[in-house]
């Protein structure tokens, strides 16, 4: 039987190659997909996901989800992306149409039908998830397992010194999953598609030398983020924070290091939507000297390092044929 995946994500070029790796990979069904605003609108990410579902020649319904954070104000990504967040490749419009069905409900259903075996994968600002969890707190504890591409584990940001932009754009809707009480949710950092888990060019030339549409795809939708990648990232290739996390999903190879810890989502300030790792449990303390660090749990799965060349052959393995 195969694994069951249902995958949220506010689709730009990144997220686009994380959506190819589930349909695409052998032991994944991917029951649906759910856009959120965040990198791109709503609208533009489900035209995004439609193209994706398509390329890979699949039926998988594409429902859209909240429009905007549930209290912060909307910040697209389109500088990071390119305005269409597909490197601006005019790529044609797909023919597969959205579900008008409200994904809160259909996941719900999906829960009740398959408990405990359905992993969640996010790729964008996490308003759908809390409104999910809002709903249907329980069902939320019957999902398989949550994998998160968001935070960055007691390092810098990319969208301030402090935060990462899927956590910072909706800190709120973070803060819900991140106190959900699920047993099993991982945080794969922005910081783990860096250094060397960057494509360089000899491996997007690798990449294209495979000459197929999906490995085309994957480079060409992603050139704008290269040129952000590298000229305001000051990465020495293209990260590719999505398909990571949907590596470390996919493929358990891929982790190399990992511990749990209480992460705690910052809601405002100059640090807003920093995710603060207790790296050595000083909270678990009782009594400890600082209120908001006392008697806490270890609620999430910290990834700290993961093995780049497995992760990049879990791409291409994705890509190749
Ligand atoms: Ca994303």
């Amino acid at each position: 039987m195969k694994n069951k995946y249902f995958i949220d994500t506010d689709t730009a070029s990144d997220d686009a190659v994380a959506l190819l790796m589930a349909l695409e990979w052998d032991d994944v069904e991917v029951l649906g997909i759910s856009i959120v605003s965040g990198n791109m609108s709503v609208e533009q990410g489900s035209i995004n996901a439609r193209y994706t579902v398509e390329l890979c020649k699949k039926d998988v319904p594409v429902y859209v989800g909240a429009d905007a954070p549930l209290v912060k104000k909307r910040e697209h990504a389109d500088w990071f992306h390119g305005p269409d967040g597909m490197g601006n490749m005019n790529y044609p419009a797909p023919k597969l149409k959205e579900t008008d069905k409200d994904f809160i409900e259909v996941l719900n259903n999906h829960i009740i039908e398959n408990p405990d075996e359905i992993t969640l994968v996010t790729l964008g600002p996490l308003t759908n998830i809390s409104n999910f969890i809002k709903k249907y707190p329980e069902s939320f504890l019957k999902l398989k397992n949550i994998v998160i591409m968001g935070g960055a584990s007691n390092t810098v940001g990319n969208v301030t010194p402090a935060a990462e932009y899927n956590i910072w754009c909706d800190p709120e809707a973070a803060d819900t999953v991140f106190k959900s009480n699920h047993h099993d949710i991982t945080m794969v950092g922005w910081e783990l598609c860096r250094g060397e888990a960057n494509l360089t060019e000899e491996e997007m030339d690798l990449a294209y030398s495979f000459k197929t549409e999906k490995a085309d795809f994957t480079i060409d939708c992603n050139k704008h983020a290269l040129d952000s990648s590298q000229n305001w990232l000051g990465d020495p290739g293209l990260g590719l924070p999505d398909p990571v996390a949907m590596a470390v999903a996919l493929n358990p190879e891929v982790t190399t290091k990992a511990s749990r810890h209480n992460v705690q989502v910052v809601i405002d300030g100059p640090a807003r939507g920093m995710t603060i790792v207790d790296q050595l449990h000083v909270g678990e303390s009782d009594p400890h000297i600082d209120e908001h660090w006392s008697h806490t749990k270890r609620n999430i799965n910290v990834i700290w390092e993961i093995n780049s060349s497995e992760w990049k052959e879990t791409l291409y393995k994705t890509i190749r044929n």
